[in-house]
């Protein structure tokens, strides 16, 4: 793979609304990318395994609970140096940043949020430091955009729950120390349960022969009677609106994140476009090509206005998850879009793992479809605006 020379687009001079905060935390993680991700993370995908020896580094440049106060181990950052964050792991790629959200939003901040104290001091710190991953098990293999629907069940069995059932497409599963399982009790309402690796009737296996997010370990998880202990449920919040919650923290990562990939891809081809010569000069100076490049920087400015309102937003307590819906949607449509764009500007360079606009332009198609397919968001919106539901 070419050396990372990534400059960061900034056409609207954003940096100015950034506290020095927020640029020491995203310089850091950008520093990080470059010397640690770059530099394997062609392999890593190529070779479709996902390069544990990042889970320190990620830790240590606070990807993991950015937003959990300090007293459980996080960051406490806000929502803008979250989303920073986001936005230069994936920069680098979608399947590293998945890791970094899911451990993040999707496990610690369920743990934090509707958890017990035991819980919070048991998982969190560890969760924080890298001692342990987590995964977030949500969709089933007939239920997934529809996750109302789900039939994994516990029982109340006096001092333990029972739990049965199958998850799939889960992100982290295969070598996740805990899960955070959405299942029904008895009644039909659902509840959060926190399931550790190792006990007896649970099991991960690995989703293969993925074309996407390569460099992202995605399974199943299954429970065939598992025993689990009452003090493992999370008692703060049930219903679909508890891990609903979470997708709101994780969709407005994903908001930024894109923006990072897009990033990547627009600054890529940038260069290759002044450095490329046909015809005797650089296809830079082709008005097709700089309709290209054009459209692409028009596109990425705005997104980056998108994200930073609905950061700050999010910092005032203020955004709903309508708002954050229509930015996952936006950002990540537009990221796609310009990976594909980008792509053709390296002619048939671009097929090749030499740059990162392929593997960013095949990681984009799950980031499109999970956190809510695209079309689902667009009904959220819809929702929305109307009145109507059209799910
Ligand atoms: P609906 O009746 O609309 O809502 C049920 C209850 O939930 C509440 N609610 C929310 N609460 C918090 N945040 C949100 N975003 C919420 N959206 C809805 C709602 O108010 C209601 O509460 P209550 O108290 O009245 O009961 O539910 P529905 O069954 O009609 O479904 C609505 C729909 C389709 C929008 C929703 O189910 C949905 O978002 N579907 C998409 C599923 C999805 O996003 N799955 C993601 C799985 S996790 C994942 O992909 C991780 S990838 C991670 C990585 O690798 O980075
Ligand atoms: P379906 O729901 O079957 O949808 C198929 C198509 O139908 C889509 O185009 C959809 O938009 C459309 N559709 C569905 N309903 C409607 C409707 N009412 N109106 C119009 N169109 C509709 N899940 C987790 O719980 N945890 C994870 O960690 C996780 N990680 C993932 C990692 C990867 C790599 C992938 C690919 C998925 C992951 N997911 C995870 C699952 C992801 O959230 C689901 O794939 C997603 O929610 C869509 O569900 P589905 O694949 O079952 O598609």
């Amino acid at each position: 793979m070419k050396p990372d020379l990534f400059q960061a687009p900034d056409y609207y001079n954003l940096d100015e609304l950034l506290t020095d905060e927020h640029k020491m935390v995203r310089d850091a993680t950008r520093e990080f990318v470059k010397r640690e991700v770059s530099p394997i993370i062609e392999q890593a995908a190529q070779d479709a395994k996902f390069p544990k020896q990042l889970i320190n580094g990620l830790a240590e440049i606070g990807a993991f609970g950015p937003y959990i106060p300090e007293e459980y181990g996080g960051a406490g950052l806000d929502q803008i140096s979250y989303g920073l964050i986001m936005q230069e792991i994936e920069r680098g790629d979608s399947g590293i940043r998945s890791t970094a959200s899911v451990q993040s939003s999707l496990v610690m901040y369920p743990i934090f949020k509707y958890g017990t104290e035991e819980q919070k001091e048991k998982f969190l710190p560890k969760l924080a430091s890298g001692e342990m991953i987590g995964c977030f098990g949500l969709t089933e293999p007939d239920h997934g955009s529809n996750p109302g629907g789900m039939t994994t069940n516990f029982k109340d069995k006096g001092d333990h729950y029972l739990l049965n059932g199958a998850k799939m497409w889960i992100s982290n599963s295969p070598f996740a120390d805990i899960a955070i399982v959405w299942a029904k009790n008895e009644e039909g309402r659902i509840h959060g349960l926190i399931v550790e690796r190792g006990m007896e009737g649970f099991s991960t296996p690995e989703t293969h022969n993925k074309w996407s997010l390569r460099a992202s370990a995605t399974g199943e998880l299954i429970f065939d009677n598992v025993k689990v202990p009452k003090a493992n449920l999370m008692p703060g919040k049930s219903g679909l609106g508890a891990p609903l919650g979470c997708l709101d923290s994780a969709r407005y990562g994903i908001a930024w994140g894109a923006i990072g990939a897009a990033m990547d891809c627009y600054d890529t081809a940038l260069r290759y476009s002044k450095e490329r010569e046909q015809f005797g000069v650089p296809i830079a100076s082709k008005q097709l090509q700089q309709k290209k490049l054009a459209e692409m920087i028009t596109e990425i400015t705005k997104a980056q206005l998108m994200a930073w309102r609905l950061g700050t937003l999010r910092n005032e307590g203020k955004a709903t998850s309508a708002q954050i819906s229509m930015a996952k949607r936006n950002n990540v449509e537009m990221a796609i879009n310009i990976a594909r764009e980008a792509r053709q500007i390296l002619g048939g360079m671009g097929i090749t793992g030499e740059y990162s606009i392929m593997r960013h332009m095949m990681n984009l198609e799950s980031v499109i479809t999970y956190e809510g397919t695209h079309d689902i968001h667009l009904l959220i919106t819809g929702l929305d605006i109307t009145g109507h539901a059209a799910f």
